[in-house]
């Protein structure tokens, strides 16, 4: 059976429990990461040079990177439309997970961690706010495409909505409030649209909006 190795509130391993249940996917998981450690281990780093979540385990193939294992199980059990077989939506799903790993995580990610995890006194104020800024100017490219489509790729949910589906709750969960920073959180119809249509779904509700920690 699948292993995976990775604590379920991290929002890159969520992106493969998500994936795998989209693809009835059965697999065992081993919490690793923040409190639970392993990471650090060398058996965990013979596996990941890195020493972070999330690592897969296919039968003696191991494989690290979110976005590659979430490409690996699409390939391994292709099932469309969430793993498009038009290459052309493909790589729009392909653009859209690429464009999350660079490009919006890296602006929310540093913010997430402090205004989650850090105590008041501990904060970086300055690097917050220039971060929640900067994504808040991303959130308005995303909701200009949904503007045209209903969901990221068209008309169908693909896998190029997880990453951004993930980033979505962190996004509306964020306490921006008690940082003074809730009004970069514009209500912006289409995104919030999605939203929607994304907390309809089992999958989600499930997996993904289980709290910030
Ligand atoms: N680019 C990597 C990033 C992996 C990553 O940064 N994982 C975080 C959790 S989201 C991690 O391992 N943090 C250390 C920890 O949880 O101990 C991927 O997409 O898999």
């Amino acid at each position: 059976m699948l292993k995976l190795w990775g604590r379920n509130n991290s929002s890159n391993v969520k992106k493969v429990i998500w994936t795998c249940a989209e693809l009835n996917i059965p697999y065992e998981r081993i919490d690793a990461g923040m409190n639970f450690g392993v990471v650090n281990t060398d058996e965990y780093k013979a596996m990941n040079p890195m020493g972070l979540i999330p690592v897969i385990d296919d039968d003696g193939y191991v494989l690290w990177e979110s976005n590659a294992i979430m490409r690996y199980l699409g390939s391994t059990h292709p099932k469309v439309p969430f793993y498009p077989s038009d290459l052309k939506v493909r790589g729009q799903a392909d653009r859209w997970m690429e464009w999350q790993s660079t490009t919006l995580g890296p602006a929310l990610g540093p913010a997430f961690v402090q205004i989650v995890r850090f105590a008041p006194e501990k904060r970086d104020m300055t690097m917050i706010a220039a971060n929640i800024e900067k994504a808040a100017g991303m959130w308005k490219i995303v909701d200009r495409q949904l503007a045209a489509t209903k969901w990221l790729t068209g008309e169908n949910f693909t896998m190029g909505d997880v990453p951004l589906g993930i980033l979505m709750y962190t996004w509306d969960q964020l306490k921006l409030e008690e940082v003074g920073l809730a009004h970069h959180r514009e209500k912006l119809p289409n995104l919030w649209r999605w939203y929607d249509q994304l907390q309809a779904m089992k999958n989600y509700r499930d997996v993904v909006m289980i709290g910030l920690t």
